[in-house]
């Protein structure tokens, strides 16, 4: 089994793990000359096709094909719906590549049918630091499902960032396959726990009613921290440096430079929220931010949408992780999210069931491409990929 996946530069299932003092390091060499420089046959029908973010109605089209066809729950009540800004924020940070956002066309219809995409990222695993990429938004069509048309596109996206001379990359999925670096589990903070529950996200426990859990998750109107406010343009290479500095406790990381930090971090309507704490002298001591990624709610007629804020990074100095994830718990309320997502991740697993989190059905699998390296625990996972 995993014909496709043990053809490929990753460990077996069944490889023991990597003992504390055995090295690290590539699975492949490095080798820029034996790169095919034409792209891999795709079957008779389809063609690749980059797809140009920056174009409306080409955004619009994977858009719409990830709306239609990409991750759901195990229980398929709820899909992904990334926003055309979102998406754009995503695949376009600095130095992004139209040739690492792949597509897959219909010859004959032009029909957007299959996309992965990549983007460049210095990332540090135990210690070693990689100009490397960061790979998302794998889907196919539900129609051509099973085809074995994701190892073609996986493939192909490797090959051209071979071609540019990366041979790593950072990735995370829902599934298990050749073979998790680590995992995190999902947790979820009710922030509209009516529709929650009227959605099937959520229940209400056999001993609890209505009332009592809506008193019992009602956050303030207002941020509680004194100088908790929005992250700005001129803040950013102080916070840029918080960072990189905070990243630099965990076992895998990306580092921001600060075009970078600015792409990811400043805030964009609708897209990422982010803030700091600025102290009596004007001093930032400590940040805080969450991303928009809403889901549709299958086949409801009453809700299309649940409006999910999830956690992104939070750096705690001089304020508590505790009162900065309530703060901004309490913007995302403020906001009109339904729920807050985190995964138990760096130091959150110390905070997440005192401002009344609970664990989802869901985990994420974090991996590395053509690295072979040491297993990392959950509270030492730096990376946050979209
Ligand atoms: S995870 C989200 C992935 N997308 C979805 O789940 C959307 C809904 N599902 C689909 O669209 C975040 C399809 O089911 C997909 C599979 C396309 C997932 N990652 O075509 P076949 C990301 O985007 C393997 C990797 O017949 P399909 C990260 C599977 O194990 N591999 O299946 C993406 C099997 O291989 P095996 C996955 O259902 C990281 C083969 O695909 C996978 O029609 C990508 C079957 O292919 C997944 N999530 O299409 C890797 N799901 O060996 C990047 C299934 O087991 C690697 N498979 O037989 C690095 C590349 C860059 C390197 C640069 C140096
Ligand atoms: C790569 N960038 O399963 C992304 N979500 O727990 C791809 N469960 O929302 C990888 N099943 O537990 C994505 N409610 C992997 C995640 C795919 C989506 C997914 C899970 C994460 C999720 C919800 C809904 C479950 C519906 C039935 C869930 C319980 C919430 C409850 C609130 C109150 C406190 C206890 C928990």
């Amino acid at each position: 089994d995993h014909a496709f996946w043990y053809s490929q530069p990753v460990p077996r299932m069944t490889d023991p793990e990597l003992g504390p003092d055995e090295p690290r390091g590539p699975i492949v060499p490095s080798d820029i000359s034996t790169v095919p420089k034409e792209a891999l046959k795709l079957p008779a029908g389809f063609e690749w096709s980059s797809v140009r973010l920056d174009d409306d109605s080409e955004l619009s089209e994977l858009y719409t094909l990830l709306k239609e066809n990409y991750v759901e729950d195990s229980q398929a009540m709820f899909r992904f719906e990334y926003s055309k800004p979102f998406i754009q924020w995503a695949m376009m940070p600095p130095g992004y590549k139209l040739e690492w956002h792949v597509g897959v066309r219909v010859s004959s219809s032009r029909k957007l049918v299959a996309f992965i995409g990549a983007t460049p990222a210095e990332i540090v695993i135990h210690g070693d630091r990689l100009s490397a990429c960061e790979v998302n938004f794998l889907c196919v069509h539900k129609k051509l499902r099973t085809k074995r048309l994701a190892p073609v596109l996986i493939r192909e996206v490797t090959r051209r960032c071979n071609l540019a001379g990366v041979f790593q990359a950072a990735y995370t999925a829902g599934v298990v396959i050749p073979k998790p670096v680590g995992f995190c589990q999902y947790w979820h903070r009710s922030l509209n726990p009516k529709k929650l529950i009227d959605v099937g996200f959520s229940s209400l426990g056999p001993r609890n009613t209505m009332s009592r859990l809506i008193k019992m998750l009602k956050l303030p109107d207002e941020p509680l921290t004194r100088g908790f406010r929005p992250l700005r343009p001129a803040d950013v290479p102080v916070c840029c440096a918080m960072l990189n500095e905070h990243l630099k406790r965990f076992k895998y990381y990306q580092v921001f430079d600060e075009a970078e930090f600015a792409h990811w971090l400043l805030p964009r309507e609708g897209v990422v929220f982010s803030y700091v704490v600025e102290g009596e002298g004007g001093a930032l001591t400590d940040m805080a931010s969450f991303y928009n990624l809403p889901s549709s709610i299958i086949g409801n007629e009453k809700y299309p949408t649940l409006h999910a804020a999830y956690s992104y990074y939070t750096v705690a100095k001089k304020t508590s992780l505790d009162a900065l994830m309530k703060d901004a718990m309490i913007e995302a309320c403020r906001h009109n999210f339904d729920v807050f997502n985190a995964l138990d991740l760096q130091d959150n697993a110390s905070v997440l069931s005192n401002l009344k989190f609970g664990p989802g059905d869901g985990k994420l699998q974090y991996y590395a491409y053509n690295w072979k390296c040491q297993k990392i625990a959950a509270n030492e996972v730096g990376l946050i990929l979209l």
